[in-house]
C-alpha cells in the first residue's frame, strides 16, 4: 500500500510563463511526452477524480504548465505535450520552447514521467527526450499508456519493442497503465511513494 494519499489531489495553478512558476518546496514530478499520450488522463487515474486535469479527443488539449499537488506531498506537473499539429506554427514553437525551457531552467526535479503510447513504435520526439533524460542524469519512470487497447500478450510484445528501439537506463523503472481500466495504477502509485520515501 502506498503511504501517499493520491485520493488527496487538488488543482494548485496554471502556469504560462515561467515567472509564474510556483516554488517547488516540495518533490516535483514532471509527465512529459507527446501530444494526447494521456498525461492529464493520468493525473485524473492516480488521483481518482476524473475533474483534476481537462481531457480531450483533440491532442493539444493542454497548452499551460498545470500544478497539482499530491497529499502535500508532490508537486505534480502537467506540460502541454509536444508535436502538437492542430495549433498555429507560433503557437506550437511557444508550446514546445516553454517545455525545453522548463527542463533547461535549473529546477530541480525529483522524477520525471515520460509517456508512451503502447501501441505505436516511439517517436524521434521521445528518443530525443530520452537522450536528454539520460544524459542531465534526471531521474524517470518510463511509463506506457492506453495497455485496454491491446492484449496482455501484444503489450509484452510491444514493451520488448520498446526496449529495442528506445535507450533507456537498465535500471529504469517501467509501467505499462491504462487510466481507462485502472490497469497498473496501483503499481505506479506505490513506485512513487517508495521512489520519493528513498529520496528521503
Ligand atoms: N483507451 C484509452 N484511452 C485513453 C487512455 N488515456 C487517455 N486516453 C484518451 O486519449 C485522449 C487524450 O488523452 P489526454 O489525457 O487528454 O492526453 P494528453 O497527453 O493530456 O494530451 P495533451 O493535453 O494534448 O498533451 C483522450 O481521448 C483520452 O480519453 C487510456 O488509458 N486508455
Ligand atoms: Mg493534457
Amino acid at each position: 500500500m502506498s503511504d501517499i494519499n493520491f485520493n488527496k489531489t487538488r488543482f494548485i495553478k496554471v502556469a504560462v510563463t515561467p515567472n509564474d512558476l510556483p516554488d517547488n518546496k516540495l518533490p516535483e514530478i514532471v509527465l512529459s511526452g507527446k501530444s494526447n499520450v494521456g498525461k492529464s488522463s493520468l493525473i485524473n487515474a492516480l488521483g481518482n477524480n476524473k475533474k483534476l486535469a481537462k481531457v480531450s479527443q483533440t491532442p493539444g488539449k493542454t497548452r499551460e504548465i498545470i500544478y497539482f499537488n499530491i497529499d502535500d506531498r508532490i508537486l505534480l506537473t502537467d506540460l502541454p505535450g509536444y508535436g502538437y499539429s492542430a495549433a498555429s506554427k507560433g503557437k506550437t514553437k511557444a508550446f514546445s520552447e516553454l517545455c525545453d525551457n522548463y527542463f533547461r531552467s535549473g529546477r530541480k526535479f525529483a522524477l520525471v514521467l515520460h509517456l508512451i503510447d503502447i501501441r505505436h513504435e516511439p517517436s524521434d520526439n521521445d528518443k530525443a527526450m530520452l537522450d536528454f533524460l539520460n544524459a542531465s542524469g534526471i531521474p524517470y519512470f518510463l511509463v506506457f499508456t492506453k495497455c485496454d487497447k491491446m492484449s496482455k500478450a501484444q503489450v509484452s510484445r510491444n514493451l520488448q519493442m520498446m526496449s529495442r528501439c528506445l535507450d533507456f537506463r537498465e535500471d529504469a523503472c517501467i509501467y505499462a497503465v491504462s487510466s481507462q481500466n485502472k490497469a497498473g495504477i496501483d503499481d505506479l502509485r506505490d513506485g512513487l511513494s517508495q521512489y520519493l520515501s528513498g529520496m528521503n
